[in-house]
């Protein structure tokens, strides 16, 4: 919990709490557009006494190559949940009430390529998509790749927050869905939707959480229940080691982008606590925060999904 661990590390650490842990089990979602899996974690210690799916918490990290604290908190949690390190009793009537999913990395190619060669790389590696677009002018090989959260499919439109040129950073893809990273993902959240309250979509870096709508500035009829829940969670977090998150909607605290995958899992897969969590710090060192911020980053965004499953207790 004090490095930035490679694919093969992660993958390795997932399959050894499934090796020891009951209640665990890894789902192969997909695989990138490289051939390596996408895997999830669950954890459940079983249905309702009628049967019936618990409540469940997805959360996942690393859509975003280069933001590697994501994964980093992703992983922290799993380990929580998994060796409950200071036999907190509170995690273990946390895994009794909801079935947890947790993907802690979306993007492996893209965080593999970030890792060997250009630390700051953002999208997916998907190959050169040609000459789709009137504005192809071809980019150098490591100018090519999707921007993962803007390819999803809600409202998805290149032209809001995003780009039709497979050179930028934010190129949304020639169609909603076109890489199996998200297709992977998509599926994923679809197939877990009538049961999963809350889904993270976990990001670094300005210390936000944010909630739906990113395509548009209205808000959806019950923003008031995503702002309060936020609430709950930044306050969680502020309580740890001081940190403040803002919470508000994409568009009115970030910018407006649409094709995210916080606007999917709410429009299209009906997860009514969408957001996304953009980590530490604050830009001093932005996308490259050091090592020894991974314990208190993972501390505090626990706390905050502690506290938020809490207030849900409560409510559902
Ligand atoms: O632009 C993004 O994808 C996210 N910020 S980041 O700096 N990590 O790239 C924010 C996404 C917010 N959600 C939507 N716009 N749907
Ligand atoms: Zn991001």
């Amino acid at each position: 919990m004090n490095h930035y661990h490679s694919y093969a590390e992660i993958n390795a650490f997932l399959n050894s709490i499934v090796a020891s842990n009951n209640n665990t089990h890894l789902y192969k979602l997909g695989s990138s557009g490289q051939g390596r899996s996408i895997n999830l974690i669950r954890f459940s210690t079983g249905t309702t006494s009628s049967g019936a799916h618990k409540k469940s918490i997805f959360m996942d990290g690393g859509i975003h190559a280069r933001e590697w604290i994501a994964p980093a908190v992703v992983l922290y949690m799993i380990d929580q949940l998994a060796n409950n390190p200071n036999s907190d009793p509170d995690i273990a009537n946390l895994m009794d009430k909801f079935d947890w999913y947790l993907v802690p990395l979306v993007n492996p190619d893209g965080y593999e390529y970030t890792r060997s060669s250009d630390r700051m790389w953002r999208k997916n590696m998907a190959s050169s998509y040609g000459t789709h677009h009137s504005s192809f002018r071809g980019c150098g090989s490591d100018e090519m790749g999707v921007d993962l959260n803007r390819n999803f499919a809600y409202h998805w439109n290149p032209a809001n927050g995003g780009s039709y040129d497979q050179c930028e950073e934010t190129y949304a893809g020639p169609h909603a869905l076109s890489e199996p990273e998200t297709q992977a993902m998509a599926h994923a959240l679809d197939s877990v939707s009538n049961h999963t309250l809350v889904y993270l979509n976990i990001h670094s870096y300005g210390q936000y959480w944010i909630y739906p709508w990113g395509y548009t500035s209205h808000l959806p009829a019950d923003a008031s229940d995503l702002d309060h829940l936020g609430r709950v969670a930044a306050s969680a977090i502020y309580h740890t080691h001081r940190h403040r998150y803002t919470v508000g909607e994409d568009t009115v605290v970030l910018y407006s982008a649409a094709g995210g995958a916080d606007d999917y899992a709410k429009g299209h897969s009906g997860i009514k606590y969408a957001y996304t969590v953009e980590l530490g710090d604050t830009g001093h060192y932005g996308f490259i925060l050091p090592e020894r911020y991974i314990q208190p980053s993972g501390q505090e965004i626990w706390a905050g999904v502690k506290a938020m499953a809490h207030e849900l207790i409560r409510e559902y």
